[in-house]
């Protein structure tokens, strides 16, 4: 008889991390389902989360760690590398302070690629922890933490009007959006049903705009100047709530003066969108009541991200539409205790050109190795991230990765940062240790318990032992209040009065109550003048313009490149990964450029040719899809790949890191001049 069991955990492979039933033979995975007592998914799973069988089991996937030698990687013992990597760190921490080690994750899917190493970091002595953040929701929360405090989502059950603004949830989100319980689709389709208006503003008609009642087909990175002009209608036209402006609001005369010169007429020349469109858009969002707005991904990656993002959440603001039923709101998020030496705020890397941003923003730690100022980076280790590929000029960021002392890359795979390691070590996937996930909801903040459903594969190991181990080599064990995975979660949950133990006896809890409304009445909000800010003292001090303003993205226009570049991610992967995985790579085995048949035809382009991309930074060959979705014009690439396994271009080679958002770094990876030509 064989030996069957189901265990219930949840999926980390991205941030949506939706509840599954693993099904297992003998031990082995067999099956893999979507819970359907999880609140998120409610069983439903995208098509990546039954391939995970194949990347637990992937026959790339590192077993053992790697030191780099002039003849190719060698095996090395755990005790070995970790050895190596004390005695070179404990040289460079004597040689040239401790400051010059920096710490870098990819996209926080779980709350182990937020905290790995990061303990390690401070206790060593450094400030310098880095993500992609620039590049994914540090802009925009900061922007609306200037403007009121903290970052809303849509109260997605009790709205009127959906805006969905540089956002795709139905590929990002399939499943569950991340703030709403159940598929995206079906809430969209049970807002509708209720009669509530949907709004989409994106260059390509995507699926959801498809779905539209007004869609607004934006020139990319442009979207401060429609911000404006929809907010010179609203103020113009009074279709603001004048209450909720006078008493809980400041800055409104200088906004309104402000916004004069920003006509739906100017911004049509800037936008591409019709200014009559701009301003039926602006009556139906201040209109209906309530109506909210979903900020995305796609704001981030251009170099006006802050100001654009201010203005969603000045138009939430001054319609009346912010903490209310219906409107934007403050989600109860489950609390979670920090690390405890880290000091993100104490002077990283970059802190002299971008004071606001929360820790070291990359492309200014990127100028510091290069330049060697204001000092020279020396070690870097990378814990579930792709630098290399993901970051725009590729080939900018090889060179500085190159030019370190001392590369370490924990991954699962051997990815394209991680040929560039002295070190390699491989980690135990998300199935292969205990975890926790937390989630902000309507209903309450949850927390829920990722269970260890197999023992690790190989040699690999999971993240918080090795540093643990590491940490003693180097004498830095007393910082550490745990010592295992177990350890680590009992300490960040503490704050949220559960335990490990608390969450195996109950996998999904509930530990805030459910979201109120109008909290404001009595704490005002997080800003320093306890009011909403249009005008920004805090931006003002720093040097930076106090109104948010339109700023023409990056890169122009020129004979040698008439087309205008942005980058897509393909529903079936996530970022770089899984293009290693039969499964998915069969949905999608090419990358694609997009464009329109008025775009393809003067170039002799067809449907399915493979096709060469120019920039002013490089070239990329990837095949093509003419398609009206896409605007003339502006040509769509895909992005993701340029792994060792993949035989594809990262889209990245095409995308320049000189021009940047003033207040973040952000570079404009989705935005960059071209030409194509058929290959
Ligand atoms: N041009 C362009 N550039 C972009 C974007 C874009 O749309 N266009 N998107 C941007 C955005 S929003 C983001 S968030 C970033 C994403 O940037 P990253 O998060 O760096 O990208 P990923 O491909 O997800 O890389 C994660 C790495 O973690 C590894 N990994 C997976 N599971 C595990 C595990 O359990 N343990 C360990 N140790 N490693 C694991 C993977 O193999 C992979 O190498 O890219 C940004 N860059
Ligand atoms: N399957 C899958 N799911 C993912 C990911 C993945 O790689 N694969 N990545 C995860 C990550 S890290 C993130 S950050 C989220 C992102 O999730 P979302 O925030 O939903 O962002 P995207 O899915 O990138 O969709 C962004 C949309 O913005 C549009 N856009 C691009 N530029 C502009 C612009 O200048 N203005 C406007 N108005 N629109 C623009 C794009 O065409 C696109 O339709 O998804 C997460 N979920
Ligand atoms: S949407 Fe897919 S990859 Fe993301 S958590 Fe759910 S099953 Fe996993
Ligand atoms: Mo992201």
């Amino acid at each position: 008889m064989a030996t069957e069991r189901v265990v219930k955990t949840v999926c980390g492979f991205c941030h949506t991390n939706c509840g599954m039933e693993i099904h297992l033979k003998e031990g082995i995975i067999d099956k893999i389902k979507g819970n359907p007592e999880h609140p998120v998914n409610k069983g439903a799973l995208c098509p990546k989360g039954p391939a995970i069988k194949e990347l637990v089991y992937s026959p790339s996937r590192l077993k053992y760690p790697l030191r780099k030698t002039p003849s190719g990687f060698q095996q090395i013992s755990w005790d070995e590398a970790l050895d190596q990597i004390a005695s070179k760190l404990m040289e460079i921490k004597n040689k040239y302070g401790p400051q010059t080690l920096l710490r870098y994750s990819g996209a926080p899917v779980t709350e182990e690629n937020r905290d790995g190493f990061v303990q390690f970091l401070a206790s060593y002595g450094s400030p310098n922890y880095m993500a992609p953040g620039h590049l994914c929701s540090v802009p925009r929360r900061l922007a609306l933490e200037l403007v009121y405090g903290e970052r809303t989502d849509p109260d997605y059950e009790n709205t009127n009007c959906i805006l969905i603004w540089g956002s795709n949830p139905t590929a990002s989100m399939q499943v569950a959006e991340r703030m709403a319980y159940g598929r995206f689709d079906k809430v969209i389709q049970e807002a509708k049903r209720r009669g509530a208006q949907l709004i989409v503003i994106d260059p390509r008609c995507t699926e959801l705009a498809g779905m539209a009642d007004e869609f607004l087909q934006i020139n990319p990175g442009t979207d401060a100047a429609l911000g404006l002009a929809m907010l010179n209608v609203i103020i113009n036209e009074g279709i603001y709530d004048k209450e909720f402006v006078a008493k809980w609001t400041i800055g409104f005369e200088d906004l309104a003066k402000h916004v004069q010169a920003a006509t739906p007429e100017w911004a049509e020349k800037i936008t591409w969108v019709p200014a009559d469109k701009i301003r039926k858009t602006a009556r139906i969002y201040a209109t209906t009541k309530p109506s909210s707005i979903r900020e995305g991904n796609g704001l981030d990656q251009h170099t006006n991200v802050v100001d654009t993002v201010r203005l969603t959440g000045i138009l939430t603001a001054i319609t009346g539409n912010l903490d209310v039923p219906g409107g934007n709101v403050f989600l109860p998020m489950p609390k979670v205790a920090p690390c405890p030496s880290f000091r993100p705020q104490e002077n990283p890397l970059g802190a002299d050109k971008y004071p606001l941003y929360p820790r070291a923003p990359f492309p200014a730690v990127v100028d510091a190795i290069l330049t060697g100022e204001p000092y020279q980076p020396r070690a870097m280790i990378v814990y579930h991230g792709n630098p290399l590929l993901i970051n725009a000029n590729e080939a900018r960021i090889r060179r500085a990765l190159e030019k370190l002392k001392f590369l370490v890359v924990y991954d699962i795979f051997l990815s394209a940062t991680a040929e560039l390691a002295d070190i390699v070590l491989p980690d135990a996937s998300d199935f292969e240790r205990f975890g926790y996930q937390v989630y902000s909801s309507a209903k309450g903040g949850v927390v829920a318990l990722r269970q260890k459903v197999i023992e690790p594969v190989g040699e690999s190991r999971q993240v918080f032992e090795v540093e643990y181990e590491l940490a003693q080599r180097l004498g830095l064990a007393q910082s550490y209040p745990w010592k295992t995975t177990e350890e680590w979660i009992d300490y960040k949950l503490r704050p949220s009065g559960i335990s490990l133990e608390d969450l195996k006896r109950q996998p999904v809890t509930h530990v805030t109550a459910p979201l109120e409304y109008r909290k404001y009445l009595n704490n005002g909000f997080g800003t320093p003048s306890k009011k909403v800010e249009f005008f920004s003292g805090r931006l003002k001090d720093h040097g930076y313009g106090p109104l948010p303003m339109y700023r023409d993205p990056a890169g122009g226009l020129g004979d040698q490149y008439p087309l205008i570049g942005t980058t897509r991610r393909p529903g079936v992967y996530v970022h770089t990964r899984f293009r290693n995985l039969p499964m998915l790579h069969k949905k999608q085995p090419d990358p694609m450029v997009r464009l329109n048949s008025q775009d393809a035809q003067p170039r002799g382009i067809e449907d399915g040719n493979w096709t060469v991309v120019d920039s002013p930074q490089g070239r990329i060959q990837v095949k093509a899809k003419v398609t009206p979705e896409v605007q003339p014009g502006l040509v769509i690439i895909d992005f993701g790949w340029g792994n060792p396994w993949d035989n594809g271009p990262n889209v990245n080679i095409l995308t320049s890191d000189d021009e940047r958002d003033p207040v973040c770094s952000t570079t404009p990876n989705r935005r960059f001049v071209c030409e194509l030509k058929k290959a």
